[in-house]
């Protein structure tokens, strides 16, 4: 901001800069206000904007800023035992990216909740300290916003602050369609408020109920009536996780420590899904070592309690589709996932067919983290996920939504393609050691943002349930 066309000109001529980090550069050196007609205050004003610019640009994984979050509420709440503090923003719609943390706290007396913030040991900047707003930012960079309003529009500033800006939008048109206003303060007709102390009041004054955080993002929520609000999936519908690693090949735990974690959080089954022998560096295993898994996994079974140890591989799909393990050997699984781990450069056209073909495999069970995005480093590799879809609705197999924080894939937008096709989607921890089934509460949090019900899922069913649905993608009938 602030740079006309001549200033951008002596920059490019005299300079030779062509992008931000050059100009940054120059600018740290002192070189820019040398210049005719820039001087140090636009040297100043240039440095300022881009750090503006890098800060606004940073994004965390919802994961990694959930317990600094969880630790910051416990202290606001230490402070002022009477006051409510919540999270709202993009956190608590659970999306998988946070830009920063805005909290909303009702109290009669703000000052000692802003002070408790602005003192924080966590706190390297303070922005602004005010009576209702203060805005710090933490050592990792991430900034907070704390908000304290009265009790009686904290329903609505909750609503207000939780968004999503579209959700936001459409609530204000809807309002203005009722000659109503609304604001962080209330719902309003004609300046006498309608609803402002609680969420439910002042979408209940709309027409609507109340929507869960994790739907409003404008993606039909909206036309939702009272009824038809989906009872979105929990954590504790989970009655198994299907994709996890052991010491066989990068995992930490055996696979008894991963029965055992799993069996403490009331699990009723897991799989075993180690890689296979294409990946090399991790030592993936091939037929002979999975030959000697499964006997393995037999025997436990045979010794253990309280828990089902389902026998599994998580194959890669090599380049022309084909799968990287003998026929004969998957066959005595009860699942197959199938995945990407190499050639993500590949055409659109060749990626899409490449999986397709995997799909079409007699023994594929279930896709891996489809698109092998990974949040805030990779993107996704070019490929049809609508095709996708089809082709597992038409296959009869499934899809995974990975739990694992960084994955998150299937995406939300993607999750509910394959919800509205029937195509069910399983919420995998894809542990490499027992911690790693913490994974699963973000797995959920993205599903719930595809409107997720338990019956959407597929390992929210019992094993006897789960058994048939497995065994018909493998073209055979469940065992007795
Ligand atoms: P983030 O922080 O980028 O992950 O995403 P949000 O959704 O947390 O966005 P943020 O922190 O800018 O604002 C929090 C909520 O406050 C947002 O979801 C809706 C509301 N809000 C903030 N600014 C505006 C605005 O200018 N207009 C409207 N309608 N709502 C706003
Ligand atoms: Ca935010
Ligand atoms: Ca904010
Ligand atoms: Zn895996």
């Amino acid at each position: 901001p602030g740079l006309g066309p001549k200033k951008v000109k002596a920059l490019f001529d005299e300079l030779g800069i062509t992008n931000l980090d050059e100009l940054k550069q120059a600018a740290e050196a002192g070189k820019v206000q040398k210049l005719s007609g820039l001087g140090a205050r636009t040297e100043k004003q240039i440095l300022e904007a881009i750090e503006r610019q890098a800060g606004a640009e940073k994004r965390f994984l919802r994961a990694e800023i959930t317990p600094v979050a969880e630790a910051l509420v416990a202290h606001l709440r230490a402070v002022d035992s009477e006051a409510r503090v919540t999270i709202g923003g993009s956190y608590r719609r659970a999306r998988e990216t946070v830009g920063d943390l805005d909290l909303l706290a009702d109290s009669a007396d703000a000052s000692p909740l802003m002070d408790a913030l602005v003192s924080y040991e966590d706190v390297a900047q303070v922005l602004a300290q005010g009576p209702t707003k203060t805005s710090v930012v933490l050592r990792s960079g991430l900034q907070v916003d704390l908000r304290v309003v009265e009790s009686s529009s904290y329903g609505a500033a909750l609503q207000y602050f939780t968004g999503s800006q579209a959700h936001n939008i459409a609530v204000r048109r809807l309002a203005q369609q009722k000659g109503l206003k609304v604001n962080e303060y209330g719902l309003t007709r004609d300046g006498e408020r309608l609803a402002s102390e609680t969420e439910e009041s002042l979408y209940e004054a709309l027409g609507l109920p109340w929507i869960p955080p994790e739907l409003r993002e404008d993606r039909g929520e909206m036309e939702l009536h009272a009824g038809a609000v989906p009872r979105l999936v929990e954590l504790s519908d989970l009655r198994g996780d299907l994709h996890m690693h052991n010491t066989a090949t990068d995992g930490k735990n055996s696979i008894r420590e991963m029965a055992d974690a799993a069996r403490e959080r009331g699990f009723e089954y897991i799989c075993i899904t180690d890689h296979s022998k294409r990946l090399t560096m991790v030592r993936g295993l091939d037929e002979d070592r999975l030959h000697r898994q499964i006997d393995e996994i037999d025997e436990i079974n045979e010794e253990i309690t309280g828990i089902t140890i389902l026998k599994g591989s998580e194959v890669d799909i090599l380049e022309d589709g084909s799968l990287d393990l003998a026929h004969d050997v998957l066959c005595r699984l009860d699942m197959v996932i199938g995945s990407v781990h190499s050639l993500f450069k590949l055409s659109r056209e060749k990626q899409t067919e490449r999986v397709l073909r995997a799909m079409d495999a007699p023994t594929f069970t279930l896709l891996a983290h489809p698109t092998g995005r990974l949040l805030l480093s990779r993107d996704p590799y070019d490929i049809d996920v609508p095709r996708v879809l089809e082709h597992a609705r038409q296959r009869g197999c499934f899809v995974e939504l990975n739990a694992n924080p960084q994955r998150l894939d299937l995406d939300d937008r993607y999750c509910r393609m394959a919800r509205d096709l029937g195509v069910l989607v399983s919420i995998d921890s894809d542990a490499h050691r027992t911690h790693d089934f913490e994974n699963l509460r973000y797995g959920v949090g993205q599903a719930r943002r595809a409107w997720f019900e338990k019956e959407h899922v597929l390992n929210t069913r019992p094993l006897a349930a789960l058994r048939p649905l497995l065994a018909a993608t493998m073209g055979r009938k469940a065992d007795a």
